[in-house]
């Protein structure tokens, strides 16, 4: 074997025991989680936005550090639910951390543990895991209502491990990834090195469009709705033709979302193309369409097509 061989062996596979593991970023909606999760990774494969409730259903981000791969699941926040949709975006929370090797608690240390925070601590008690807790937004905050705040919170629950972090900065991050590749689990990886996200395409494109959504539109709007990759048509120009649905509820609620003379949807349609460009570095063309489906939050295809179990009664 030449030595340019082996070298080329080494990169693709590291040297000694690999380590593997799932670990559930849970936490109060709008804790950062999903901020944290682009972080880890390194790249955007889930969606971010300043309101609450904007994670769905389960994101999967796959990094690497050292000889381990550590599959970080994104769960949407866990809070009081109120409609059929709630609900099930709060079940498939408290179903990412049961997946889990680790289960990672992460609190806005602004909120502390005021409200879902609190009762998120209880309901951990029952599950079996190791749990760590990353308190975050740190940049925020001072240092000695830190340190009270972590003791507070493992007074609660002996976390195995505290971690101070801020997921927008970055600080602190390193050391989270050097104790998850320590202390996973030695085994296989579970995905090709180069893999980033369990995501197909077409539903991240959606997940754009529906970030830009709740950039954009206020009130009950970005909750009453939905958004859809319809079609997906590679050109022979190398460009990309994306037709997408926005679902709502309400005729009243689709002429807010196309806005006057369409300036809704029309800054919608550029914030997600121009990223969409981006992420797939191909040129997008990208149709919106706005669809009035009164009943789409009990709809069991609309769930399905979410990644959620469409709940019951
Ligand atoms: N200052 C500061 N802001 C942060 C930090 N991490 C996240 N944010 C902001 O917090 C808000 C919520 O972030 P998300 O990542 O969407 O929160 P989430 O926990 O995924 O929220 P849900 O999906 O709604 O449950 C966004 O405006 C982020 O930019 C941080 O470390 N510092
Ligand atoms: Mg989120």
């Amino acid at each position: 074997m030449t030595e340019e061989h082996d070298i080329a062996d080494s990169a693709a596979e590291p040297a000694g025991p690999t380590h593997s593991g799932f670990v559930a970023l849970i936490g109060p909606t709008n804790a950062g989680k999903s901020t944290l999760l682009n972080r880890l990774v390194g790249a955007k494969v889930s969606i971010v936005s300043h309101k609450v409730q904007t994670t769905r259903a389960i994101v999967r981000g796959i990094a690497t550090h050292n000889n381990a791969q550590i599959v970080f699941m994104d769960t949407p926040g866990i809070f009081k639910p109120r409609r059929r949709l709630d609900r099930a975006m709060v079940t498939s929370a408290w179903g990412g951390a049961k997946d889990a090797d680790i289960i990672m608690l992460l609190i806005d240390s602004e909120r502390g543990l005021r409200g879902d925070a609190e009762k998120i601590l209880e309901g951990l008690k029952d599950v079996p895991q190791r749990k760590i807790l990353a308190l975050n937004k740190i940049d925020r905050v001072k240092r000695e209502d830190l340190l009270a705040l972590a003791s507070a919170a493992n007074e609660k629950i002996a976390f195995d491990e505290t971690f101070m972090i801020s997921a927008e900065n970055g600080s602190g991050c390193d050391d989270v990834m050097d104790y998850l590749a320590k202390t996973l689990p030695e085994g296989p990886w579970y995905y090709p090195e180069d893999q980033i996200s369990d995501l197909p395409m077409r539903q991240l494109a959606a997940e754009i469009t529906r970030e830009k959504l709740f950039l954009r539109l206020h009130q009950e709007l970005p909750y009453a709705s939905h958004v859809e990759t319809e079609s997906w048509e590679e050109r022979k120009d190398g460009s990309v033709r994306i037709e997408q649905v926005i679902y709502v509820e309400r005729d009243s609620q689709k002429k807010i979302a196309l806005g006057k003379n369409g300036e809704a949807i029309k800054a919608i349609s550029t914030a997600s193309r121009k990223e969409l460009s981006q992420i797939l570095e191909q040129t997008v063309h990208l149709f919106l369409f706005v669809k009035v489906r009164e009943n789409w939050g009990d709809d069991p295809e609309r769930f399905r097509e979410m990644g959620l179990e469409f709940p019951r009664g």
